[in-house]
C-alpha cells in the first residue's frame, strides 16, 4: 500500500494565470475537483472507503472544518475541501528512510510548504543530535528516554511548552494537558491563540460561556442570518447548504466582508438538480462592503437605530421582557450611542448611510436572528471589543436563546473546540483544575501559562527552553516569520507529533524530534480492540469519529498512545494517572473526562447513542448567563477603527481556495480567478490608480511598522480586485512575514492578522511577465 513519493512540480510566478473571479460556489466542478485527484491520490478502494464514511455517524469526522452534521446525512456527507484534506492525509506515498540522510535540516529550511507536504506521510520516529544537520531514524523506546531526560533536566517545568493544533481529539487533548500539568506547567498554547481567542474573551464575560449559541437546526428557523467576516464557500463549504435551506424557509441573508466572497453571493448544491444545470441558490440579499476592522463601527450605527426605532415607537422594537429579566447595561450603552459620531462611522465603514439604514431595517423586520463570524472579526486590534457589540446588538431584540437566533462563531480546526473543553488552555479556570487536581491526586500548577504570541516573545527572550507540539505548524502559523524562526531556533530541543513534514520540522532547536503519527482516518488498534476518539463541533455537538483505512505505515501509534508513553517516561507516578490503561483502552480516559469536565458527565454512554451529544449551553437552553451577575451583560466600547496613513494600504492575510492554514493543496484560488501561484496582492482598482500602479505589476510589499525592523515581501503580482477602498489582501502563512509580532488585539493577544499596514512599491527585481487573460 506505502508507495513513494513522486517528483514535486511547483509552478514558477511567471506562471500565474489570472482571470475573472467566479460569483458563485461549489457544483459540481466543486465535486470533480475533489474526487479526480483523490481517485488519482489514494486509488479508488480507498477513496470509496474514506468518502462513503466521511462525516457519517458510524465513520470518521472531517479533519477539515468544525462546521457541523445535520442529523439526517446524505450519502456524500461532505465537500471539497473535505475532500481534499482526506486525500491529504490518507495518501498512500511516505516519506521514505532514505529521505533523511538524502535532505539535510539546511535542504529542508529551503523547500516550500507544498513540497514538504508532498512528500507524504511521516511513518518512522527521527531524531537530530545536537551539532548535527541530519534527522536520523530512532527507535520509540530512545525517543521517550530522550523527551524524558531532557523535560527532567529543565530548571523549572515553565521552561517547557505544549503547543496544540486543533485537530487532536478530546482524548488526545485531555491525556496532552493531564501530561502537561503532571509535569507542572500551564504553558499549553493552541492554534485558538491566533484564531478564535478574542471570541472567548468577548462572549466570557457577556452571556457567561465562549461558545455558539445556536443549534443546527436553528439555521433553518432563522429570518436573518448576517454573516460577517467570513468566507464560507472555501472554509465552511457545507455551511452553504445550510444557508441554502435557511433561504428555502425565508430567510435573508447578509454578508458583511470587503470581498465579494463567490460562496456568499450564490450557491450551487451539487445534491440538487438545480445546482448541478440550473444557477443554484442567490445567497445574499445584502452585500455590505466594508472596510477592514469597520464591523464594530457598522454594528454600533445598526445598534443605535434599533434604538433611535425603539425611542420613536415605544414598547414596539425592544425585547423589554428578556432585558429585564436576562440583561443588564441597557440604560448606559443607550446613552453611549447617543453619542455615536456618525461621520466616524461612515469613515470606518467606508459605506453610505442608506446600506446601514437597510441592515438595521432588515434586523428590526426580522423575529429571529443569528450573526456568524470568523477571521475577519477576530484578527483584528479591537476584535474583542467588536464582538461584544455583535452580542449588544443580538440582545436588544432577545436575540439569543430562543429558536432561529443567536451568536455563532464559526470555528476553523475541526476541534479546536473540544480541546479547549477538555483543558488545553494555558488559563484553566480554577473549577477545571481543582477537579484535575482531585482526579489525579496531584496539585496543578497554579500560574497561568505563555500563549502563542507569549511563547515565541519567551523563546526570543530565553526562558523556554524545549518545544513540543501535538499538530499544527506553529512558526508558519504565527506573525512576524522572522522573529519566530529565529526563537525557535534558539531554544535546546523541539519534538514535533505530526502527520506529515512542515515547515515547522526544519526549523528546530539544538536537538529535534519528529514523532509520526496516525490520522482520524486509520484504524486505531490496541491491546483491548479498536478504539475510536471524540470531538465537538462549532455548535457544541460531541460525537465519535471511528477511523477505516488500514494505518499507513505499521508501527505507527496513535496520538494518544504517544502522549501516554512520553507522560509515563517523563513524570512517571507523579500523578496516579494509569498511562499504560489509556492507552489500551480510551473508556478510560472518557471516564476520567466524565470526572473533571463539566456537561461530560457519563460520556461513556453518551457518546455511543446516536452519534453522540450536544454540552449543555445555559444561554441557548434556558437563557441562563454565567456571568458575575447572573445576567447578560450590555457593554459599553470605545470606537475605534483603523486609520491609514497617506500611500499606505491595509492589508488583510488569508487563505486561497487551495490550502488548509499552512497546509498548500495546491496553487489555484479559483473562486478568486488566480491559477497556478499564491504570489499574488489583491487591490482596489482605485488604490492602484491613486498609487500610480498597474494591473499586472510586480511589487515589493513593505510593511509599516515603528520598531526598526525590516518586513517585506518581495515580488508580488498586483491583481486590480474589487475589494473596499483601501483594503488589500493577500494570502498567509508566507504573509506572516509581514505581521508584527508584538500587534495584537486587546484582550486576547491573537495576532492582528487581518490589519496589517504595508506599503507597494514596484519590485526592486522585476520577474519576466505573466500571462493575463
Ligand atoms: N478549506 C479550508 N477550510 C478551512 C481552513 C482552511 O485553511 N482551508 N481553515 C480553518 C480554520 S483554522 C479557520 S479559523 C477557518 C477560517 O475561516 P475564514 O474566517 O473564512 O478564513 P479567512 O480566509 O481568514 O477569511 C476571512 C474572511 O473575512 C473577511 N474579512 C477580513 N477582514 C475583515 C473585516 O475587517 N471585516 C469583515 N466583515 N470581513 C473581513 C475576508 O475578506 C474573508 O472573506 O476556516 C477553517 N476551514
Ligand atoms: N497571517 C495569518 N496567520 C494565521 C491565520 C491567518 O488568517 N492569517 N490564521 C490562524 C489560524 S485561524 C489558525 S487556526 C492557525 C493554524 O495553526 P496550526 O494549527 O498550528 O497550523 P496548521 O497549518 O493547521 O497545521 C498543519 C500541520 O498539522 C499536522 N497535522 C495534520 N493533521 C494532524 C493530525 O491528525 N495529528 C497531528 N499530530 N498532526 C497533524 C501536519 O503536520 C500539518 O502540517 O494559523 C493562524 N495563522
Ligand atoms: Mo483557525
Amino acid at each position: 500500500m506505502m508507495r513513494e513519493n513522486p517528483p514535486v512540480n511547483e509552478p514558477q510566478d511567471s506562471d500565474i494565470e489570472v482571470g475573472k473571479p467566479k460569483d458563485w460556489a461549489a457544483g459540481m466542478p466543486g465535486v470533480l475537483h475533489s474526487m479526480i485527484p483523490a481517485i488519482k491520490d489514494m486509488g479508488v478502494d480507498r477513496t470509496r472507503k474514506t468518502m462513503l464514511s466521511l462525516n457519517q455517524k458510524d465513520g470518521f469526522d472531517c479533519m477539515s472544518c468544525a462546521w457541523p452534521d445535520p442529523d439526517h446525512r446524505k450519502a456524500f456527507e461532505f465537500c471539497e475541501n473535505g475532500a481534499k484534506a482526506v486525500t491529504w492525509e490518507a495518501t498512500p506515498i511516505v516519506v521514505s528512510s532514505s529521505f533523511w540522510a538524502e535532505h539535510s535540516v539546511s535542504d529542508l529550511l529551503t523547500r516550500s510548504e507544498y513540497w514538504l507536504g508532498t512528500q507524504g506521510r511521516l511513518t518512522e520516529p527521527v531524531y537530530k543530535p545536537a551539532g548535527e544537520d541530519h534527522y536520523r531514524p530512532i527507535s520509540w523506546d530512545k525517543v521517550f528516554a530522550i523527551v524524558g531526560n531532557k523535560l527532567n533536566s529543565l530548571e523549572s517545568p515553565n521552561e517547557a511548552v505544549f503547543y496544540t493544533s486543533g485537530r487532536a481529539s478530546n482524548e488526545a487533548a485531555f491525556a496532552y494537558q493531564l501530561f502537561a500539568r503532571g509535569y507542572g506547567t500551564n504553558n499549553l498554547p493552541d492554534c485558538s491563540n491566533m484564531c478564535h481567542e478574542s471570541t472567548g474573551r468577548a462572549l466570557d464575560p457577556t452571556i457567561g460561556i465562549g461558545k455558539s449559541t445556536i443549534a443546527y437546526d436553528d439555521f433553518g428557523k432563522a429570518d436573518l442570518i448576517i454573516i460577517m467576516g467570513q468566507n464560507p464557500g472555501t472554509n465552511s463549504p457545507r455551511m452553504l447548504t445550510a444557508l441554502e435551506e435557511a433561504k428555502d424557509n425565508g430567510a435573508e441573508i447578509v454578508a458583511v466582508n470587503p470581498l465579494p466572497e463567490a460562496g456568499l453571493r450564490r450557491y450551487k448544491n451539487p445534491q440538487q438538480v438545480k445546482g448541478i444545470i440550473g444557477h443554484g441558490t442567490e445567497i445574499a440579499d445584502q452585500f455590505i462592503q466594508i472596510r477592514l476592522g469597520g464591523d464594530m463601527a457598522l454594528l454600533q450605527a445598526v445598534s443605535k437605530r434599533v434604538l433611535d426605532a425603539e425611542a420613536e415607537n415605544p414598547g414596539t422594537v425592544l425585547d423589554r421582557q428578556f432585558l429585564d429579566e436576562h440583561c443588564e447595561g441597557l440604560e448606559e450603552f443607550t446613552l453611549h450611542l447617543a453619542e455615536l459620531d456618525e461621520g466616524a462611522v461612515l469613515e470606518a465603514t467606508g459605506l453610505r448611510i442608506d446600506e446601514i439604514d437597510e441592515l438595521a431595517a432588515r434586523y428590526l423586520k426580522a423575529e429571529r436572528v443569528i450573526i456568524t463570524w470568523a477571521m475577519g472579526i477576530t484578527q483584528h486590534k479591537k476584535a474583542v471589543a467588536t464582538i461584544k457589540e455583535i452580542i449588544n446588538l443580538l440582545l436588544l431584540r432577545g436575540n439569543i436563546g430562543k429558536p432561529g437566533a443567536g451568536a455563532c462563531p464559526i470555528r476553523g480546526h475541526s476541534n479546536v473546540q473540544g480541546d479547549r473543553t477538555m483543558g488545553i488552555w494555558e488559563q484553566m479556570p480554577q473549577s477545571f483544575m481543582d477537579a484535575l487536581g482531585k482526579e489525579f491526586g496531584f496539585e496543578p500548577p497554579i500560574d497561568h501559562g505563555v500563549d502563542a504570541v507569549k511563547t515565541i516573545q519567551s523563546m526570543r527572550d530565553g526562558g523556554i527552553k524545549f518545544f513540543m507540539a501535538l499538530g499544527g505548524n506553529l512558526v508558519g502559523a504565527i506573525a512576524d516569520t522572522n522573529a519566530a524562526e529565529a526563537a525557535m531556533h534558539g531554544t535546546d530541543m523541539t519534538v514535533q507529533i505530526s502527520t506529515k513534514l512542515n515547515r515547522s520540522h526544519a526549523v528546530v532547536g539544538k536537538e529535534a524530534l519528529i514523532l509520526p503519527t496516525m490520522g482520524r482516518t486509520e484504524v486505531d488498534r490496541q491491546t483491548s480492540g479498536e478504539q475510536f476518539v471524540s470531538v465537538e463541533d462549532t455548535v457544541c455537538a460531541v460525537h465519535p469519529s471511528f477511523g477505516v483505512i488500514e494505518p499507513v505505515a505499521p508501527g505507527l501509534l496513535s496520538e494518544v498512545a504517544i502522549i501516554c508513553r512520553l507522560a509515563r517516561a517523563t513524570i512517571g507516578e507523579k500523578t496516579n494517572a494509569d498511562w499504560p490503561g489509556f492507552e489500551k483502552d480510551y473508556d478510560l480516559i472518557r471516564e476520567h473526562i466524565s470526572h473533571v469536565v463539566e456537561g461530560c458527565q457519563d460520556y461513556n454512554t453518551k457518546i455511543r447513542k446516536d452519534g453522540g451529544f450536544v454540552l449543555p449551553n445555559g444561554p441557548r437552553d434556558s437563557r441562563t448567563f454565567h456571568t458575575p451577575t447572573g445576567k447578560a451583560m450590555i457593554t459599553v466600547n470605545g470606537l475605534e477603527f483603523i486609520g491609514r496613513p497617506a500611500a499606505t494600504l491595509i492589508l488583510q492575510t488569508m487563505r486561497s481556495h487551495d490550502q488548509f492554514n499552512t497546509t498548500i493543496y495546491g496553487f489555484d484560488d479559483r473562486y478568486r480567478g488566480i491559477k497556478k501561484g499564491r504570489h499574488v496582492v489583491f487591490v482596489n482598482p482605485e488604490d492602484l490608480a491613486e498609487l500610480s500602479l498597474e494591473d499586472g505589476q510586480q511589487v515589493d510589499i513593505h510593511g509599516v511598522h515603528d520598531d526598526g525592523a525590516q518586513r517585506v515581501l518581495r515580488n508580488y503580482r498586483v491583481v486590480a480586485y474589487p475589494s473596499a477602498r483601501g483594503c488589500a489582501a493577500t494570502y498567509f502563512p508566507e504573509a506572516n512575514v509581514l505581521v508584527p509580532l508584538d500587534k495584537v488585539a486587546d484582550d486576547s493577544n491573537t495576532p492582528v492578522s487581518k490589519a496589517v499596514i504595508v506599503r507597494l512599491e514596484p519590485a526592486q527585481k522585476q520577474e519576466s511577465p505573466v500571462k493575463s487573460f
